[in-house]
């Protein structure tokens, strides 16, 4: 590495000549591929803005000028220029790097993110807090093609081009969002890119006309008028004149000269916001990028010269992702009523085989949560019956969207949140772990969790037959490897289920924590503590009568599941012994995430971390019977529930 090794924050980089400069960014891309290929990470996506990172921080003086990355997935080479090279071995693990933005990571961090469109909103307030305090430095905002087209960053063009607001945005555009990218926007952009050269065609066609002596210059004319024709009806038109954005471009995102001349003349531009345009490959110098379709975004550890996955042991249960997609197309083929939908998560969610099953009945809207909920709704309302697979964490983004337009309505729709839990390596922003709190508050809902993967196919069928709004959370990862060829079969809604019988201790356990608590159960049977452990299935409607029973019959209820115990369903089962004046005749322990933000890496050992697991569950319930002392004389043991 002649000068990587040697670059250990943007000053240095600043002090290269610009002629040296892409021999830069191919030994950063050079050391992204080393080190992903050890320890994966979003491969694709970063390489595929390595030259982008190399302009920004050459033109642009951070941190003193503030970048603001969008999502941050694609930020290796700006991890690798401001600091962090020598710890990029350690992304996405526990007590390593961040594999998105971070502010306390780093000052050239200027904007926390994880979730995608949030840059232009971010820039601008950054700009237009700049221009209040009267200070002077750049604002520039880096955003995907496919982040571009999400709601936010849309009303933040709106007001940066009504503000008339000094910033910069530079477009990465790849044509890809994790999938190919979909949407009219997406083909406005291809728009204005055939435009251009159809443009720097008729360029060069009018420079070799004017050379022909006695008629060049009309023909000239006649090709600017076609070309000015061109322009005014495709060019960047809406985003340029009617938005007010200026616009650069497009531009070639891998040549890092002709970058920086564009940031350059960007940085010029004091009487409003631009746009530069840069066109990029996902995956760029990935080895053999087309054997390797995850190239395109993230990959897992490879062979760093043929670009072949690295074989990880693997479980041999199928996903969670995988039994959702498997059974929509078995339901989908039975009730053509029912429709998929996924927001630009086709693969993360399964939904990229019903996609491929039935193309006419599944859709993928984009990085757009919020329309995708009502979008749904409105389908509701004509009788269709659309599910929705949205990992918990991105239907934060759509929660107005289900209070208002779907519950509020009572409408069909089904939520299907995959991630739902804790999910490791991604982190804070991915963690799901708030869907309960956020949805149980508000009427009409059914809300459900499986304890394995049948019976994910059963709360699948239950919820879209379900003539209301009805959601199912599951979690990351694979399943138990139960049997699931049978037919699902429908649940009783509200209705939970008794998996083990014992005396004065009960687990009450809600979706992935049923398992680890059943193993928790029996060693503490081993130790002489016989627990009833109940598979909750539902937090709402809770199933009050097994509840109550539970609590007449027991001295300890511990409530046990994967999310934030603030309005969980832990507290749901407190307020329901609240509600009945039961609350002082049962001691109650709630198992979940406290009030922290959960840090990134591998799920177990988060899980552990916060006793998520048969031993955590083990030890705090064998903690804690030992302070109950003995059963009062008369207290019935519980009586099995039919
Ligand atoms: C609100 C939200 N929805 C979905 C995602 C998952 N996600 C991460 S990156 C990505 C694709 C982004 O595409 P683009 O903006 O074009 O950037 P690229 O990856 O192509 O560089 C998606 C869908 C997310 N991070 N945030």
């Amino acid at each position: 590495m002649r000068f990587l090794s040697e670059i250990n924050s943007p000053a240095d980089l600043r002090q290269l000549k610009v002629e040296d400069l892409q021999e830069v960014a191919d030994e950063v891309r050079q050391f992204i591929i080393d080190t992903c290929s050890r320890v994966g990470g979003h491969t694709g996506a970063s390489l595929g803005a390595v030259e982008l990172a190399v302009a920004m921080h050459y033109v642009f003086d951070t941190p003193n000028d503030r970048l603001v990355w969008d999502v941050g997935h694609q930020a290796y080479a700006h991890k690798i220029l401001t600091g962090r090279r020598d710890e990029l071995h350690t992304i996405k693990q526990y007590g390593g790097l961040s594999g998105f933005l971070k502010r306390d990571e780093s000052e050239y961090d200027t904007f926390g993110a994880g979730h995608a469109s949030t840059s232009i909103s971010a820039a601008l307030g950054m700009a237009v807090a700049r221009d209040h305090k009267n200070e002077d430095f750049h604002v520039c905002a880096l955003i995907g093609d496919s982040s571009l087209a999400g709601g936010m960053a849309m009303e933040a063009i709106n007001q940066a081009g009504h503000l008339k607001t000094r910033m910069i945005v530079l477009l990465n555009d790849n044509e890809m969002s994790i999938a190919p990218a979909v949407g009219a926007l997406s083909r406005y952009l291809n728009r204005i890119k055939e435009a251009q050269s159809y443009q720097h065609l008729k360029e060069e066609i009018g420079d070799a006309l004017e050379s022909v002596p006695g008629i060049g210059g009309k023909l000239r004319q006649a090709a600017k008028s076609v070309k000015d024709a061109i322009a005014a009806a495709v060019l960047p038109g809406a985003l340029v004149n009617e938005l007010g954005f200026k616009y650069i471009g497009y531009v070639d995102g891998h040549n890092v000269p002709m970058l920086v001349r564009a940031l350059e003349e960007a940085k010029k531009v004091d009487d409003g916001p631009v746009i530069v345009h840069a066109l990029t490959t996902k995956g760029k110098g990935f080895p053999n990028p087309e054997k390797n379709y995850y190239a395109y975004h993230a990959t897992g550890p490879f062979d760093p010269k043929t670009g072949v996955a690295r074989k990880s042991g693997g479980a041999s249960a199928p996903t969670y992702t995988e039994v959702f997609g498997n059974t929509m197309c078995e339901l989908m083929e039975r009730d053509e009523r029912i429709v998929a939908l996924t927001a630009a998560m086709p693969d993360g969610t399964g939904v990229d085989k019903v996609l491929e099953a039935f193309p006419d009945r599944s859709y993928d809207v984009g990085i757009a949560e919020q329309h995708a909920i009502t979008f749904c709704a409105g389908m509701a309302c004509e009788g269709v019956k659309p599910v929705a697979a949205i990992y918990s964490t991105f239907l934060q983004r759509g929660f107005d969207q289900v209070i208002h337009d779907v519950c509020l309505q009572d409408l069909d729709v089904t939520l299907a949140m995959d991630r739902a839990g804790i999910v490791g390596a991604d982190g804070p922003t991915h963690h799901g772990l708030l869907d309960i709190a956020y949805l149980r508050s508000y009427p009409n809902i059914v809300l459900m969790a499986p304890k394995d993967e049948a019976e994910m196919r059963a709360m699948m069928l239950t919820a879209i037959e379900h003539p209301g709004p009805a959601a199912i959370r599951y979690p990351r990862g694979n399943g138990y490897g139960v049997d699931i060829s049978g037919e699902p079969k429908q649940i009783e809604i509200g209705k939970g289920e008794i998996l083990r019988e014992g005396e004065d201790i009960a687990i009450i356990a809600y979706g992935s924590m049923v398992n680890p608590s059943v193993n928790a159960a029996e060693s503490l049977s081993k130790e002489g503590i016989e627990a009833t452990v109940v598979n909750a299935r539902f937090v709402k409607p809770l199933d009050e009568k097994l509840i109550m029973e539970i609590a007449a019959s027991h001295r300890l209820i511990v409530t046990v599941e994967e999310a934030y115990l603030a309005g969980g369903f832990g507290s749901a089962v407190m307020e329901l012994l609240e509600m009945n004046g039961v609350q002082d005749k049962v001691k109650v322990i709630r198992m979940g995430v406290p009030d922290r933000i959960v840090t990134h890496g591998d799920a177990k050992l988060l899980l552990a971390k916060y006793g998520l697991d048969a031993d955590g569950i083990f030890q705090k319930v064998k903690e804690t019977a030992a302070t109950l002392g003995a059963r009062p004389a008369g207290r019935k043991p519980l009586r099995a529930v039919k």
